[in-house]
């Protein structure tokens, strides 16, 4: 899907045009990954567009630059604003929004210290990330060859971007075989979580979704998806989950704010089938809150005309 241009980003505390926002080649992010980022989602609501939990993501950032002991030059709030406006400033209902705290240029040895930080916020409509035939009928996953990061290797919590690597290998080689996504295993053997989203299987009518330690992000979707499974009074349980549990699940989802809710219709061949009606039920509350439709979950949507 290839990008839709919209008229300004924000850099280093400045709204520039789209076209202007450009770094030197001996970034140091470039080279070594050496940066962290979020991935967002602004909804259309009855009051204008709203950023689906904006300050959780933003805290995450920061969390994330902590990690790498990068020191980001603005507050929380500062970036929380700088996000609103970008969105307000480009005129969209609804879009992507991709915060990107990177190693700028001045220093090309490995020691990221004496690097700049430089921080930007891009905006731009992007449509359903597995298809909207994924949304609605589930997509074929394959379990990667590819392993997760060991949590002594790489950070699982930190949304680093060299990190992303290994989730387009495990990407790769699940669209080479002919599946839509991957789903990658701990070092230990369990199941972790997809190139980009976290996963959850339904067996006897409770939700399970593997723990952080097993090398899961702490997916801010995933969250929201544990709390509206409590509040429809679904059993919800973090545990290790085995690769033939996968198999022989009731159902199987996935989450994330790209992908959003999206069913698992089979995992290595082995068929789940349409839709489970769990599956159903969150996918749908999850859909009606993100546009401000469900009262008791109002607070997760930050307006960005306010
Ligand atoms: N796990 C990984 C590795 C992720 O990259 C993501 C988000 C998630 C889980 C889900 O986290 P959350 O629910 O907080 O979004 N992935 C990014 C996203 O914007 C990047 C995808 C291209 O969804």
């Amino acid at each position: 899907m290839p990008l839709q241009s919209v008229d300004k980003i924000w850099m280093d505390g400045e709204l520039v045009a789209w076209e202007d926002a450009k770094v030197h080649v001996l970034t140091h992010a470039l080279h070594y990954g050496s940066g962290v980022f979020e991935g967002i989602r602004a909804y259309h609501t009855s009051q204008g567009a709203a950023v689906f939990r904006l300050t959780d993501h933003i805290v995450r950032l920061f969390n994330s630059a902590k990690i790498f002991m990068i020191d980001i030059p603005y507050t929380v709030e500062e970036i929380v604003e700088a996000t609103k406006e970008t969105v307000r400033v480009n005129n969209l209902d609804s879009c992507y929004i991709r915060p990107l705290v990177y190693l700028g240029y001045g220093e090309m040895g490995l020691n990221p210290l004496p690097c700049p930080v430089n921080v930007s916020i891009a905006v731009w409509p992007w449509g359903t990330y597995l298809g909207e035939e994924g949304i609605k009928h589930g997509v074929r996953m394959k379990i990667s060859s590819w392993q997760r990061h060991d949590p002594n290797a790489m950070p699982p919590a930190a949304k680093g971007t060299g990190m992303y690597i290994n989730s387009s290998m495990a990407k790769v080689e699940a669209i080479k075989a002919g599946y839509d996504e991957a789903i990658l295993l701990s070092p230990q053997g369990f199941v972790s979580e997809c190139t980009g989203e976290n996963i959850f299987i339904v067996k006897h009518g409770r939700i399970v979704t593997p723990p952080v330690s097993a090398g899961a992000l702490e997916g801010i979707t995933q969250d929201s998806v544990r709390t509206i499974a409590r509040d429809l009074e679904i059993e919800y349980q973090e545990a290790n989950i085995l690769r033939s549990d996968l198999y022989l699940a009731d159902e199987a989802f996935l989450s994330g704010t790209a992908a959003e809710v999206v069913p698992i219709r089979s995992v290595d061949d082995r068929e789940l089938g349409e839709p489970g009606p769990i599956t159903r039920r969150i996918q749908e509350t999850y859909f009606a809150t993100v546009k401000g439709e469900v009262d008791r979950y109002k607070d997760w949507l930050e307006h960005v005309n306010k």
